[in-house]
């Protein structure tokens, strides 16, 4: 019985040898008020490039807070939709972040929150004086959003991800900000902070030396039980 069940571990060791994946995952943060640009440093994967099954490259870009007042100041009413949050843009000089497609991965990934507003014609204020209440005001108050997705980096570009050394992926942030319409409305803004994540994921094939070791291992306790 003990036999039998030292070969099925070596035999589940060696298949592991043949069929199973191993995951390498960095994930690094970054944070601010946009705009801002964060450079985040990654480890290659330290082995043979034929090794490298697969880079993924995932994201995510959160906003909280942040302000933005409208005012109408025409004379007439004005029905206006406010976009604001902002924009996550991912860049590199040191690895290729394009897709099957050729598609930047992390391109205006945007987070933002939208409002309309129905303002009446100007009421009592002036210029310059971003008065928030109504009926002509109103006031975007930001809320927590979140955005976020991934894809694969296109192989042919998986060699500039191995080697022992590091590679930089700069995470840009920038406000966004926008109204459907804006003759006669004046705004003021007080930003989003933002703050998110991007995450390398390389999916391996396990080193035949590491997978023999724990077959060898296994073994080696199987020898030792029968001894004792
Ligand atoms: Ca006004
Ligand atoms: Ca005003
Ligand atoms: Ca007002």
């Amino acid at each position: 019985m003990k036999t039998i069940a030292t070969i099925a571990a070596i035999c589940a060791a060696l298949s592991g040898l043949a069929h199973s994946q191993t995951f390498i995952t960095q994930t690094l943060n970054f944070s601010g008020v946009p705009d801002f640009s964060a450079p985040l440093l990654f480890n290659k994967y330290n082995g043979n490039v034929a090794d490298l099954l697969n880079v993924e490259v995932q994201y995510s870009l959160t906003i909280d807070g942040g302000r933005f007042i409208v005012d109408n100041d025409s004379n007439t009413a004005a029905n206006v939709t406010v976009n604001f949050g902002a924009e996550l843009d991912a860049t590199s000089s040191d690895v290729n972040l394009l897709n099957s497609s050729f598609n930047p991965i992390i391109n205006d990934v945007s987070s933002v929150n939208s409002q309309t507003f129905n303002l009446a014609a100007n009421v009592g204020d002036g210029l310059n004086d971003y008065d928030p209440t109504g009926p002509d005001g109103g006031a975007l108050n930001g809320t927590t959003q979140t955005s976020s997705g991934g894809d694969d980096v296109n192989s042919m570009f998986f060699s500039q991800y191995v080697g022992p050394g590091t590679y930089t992926i700069t995470a840009k942030s920038s406000q966004i900000g926008s109204l459907s319409f804006n003759s006669g409305i004046e705004t003021a803004t007080t930003p989003v902070t933002a703050n998110g994540t991007i995450t390398v994921i390389y999916t391996v094939v396990p080193e035949p030396s590491t997978a023999i070791l724990s077959g060898l291992a296994v073994l080696g306790l199987a020898t030792r039980r029968r001894r004792a």
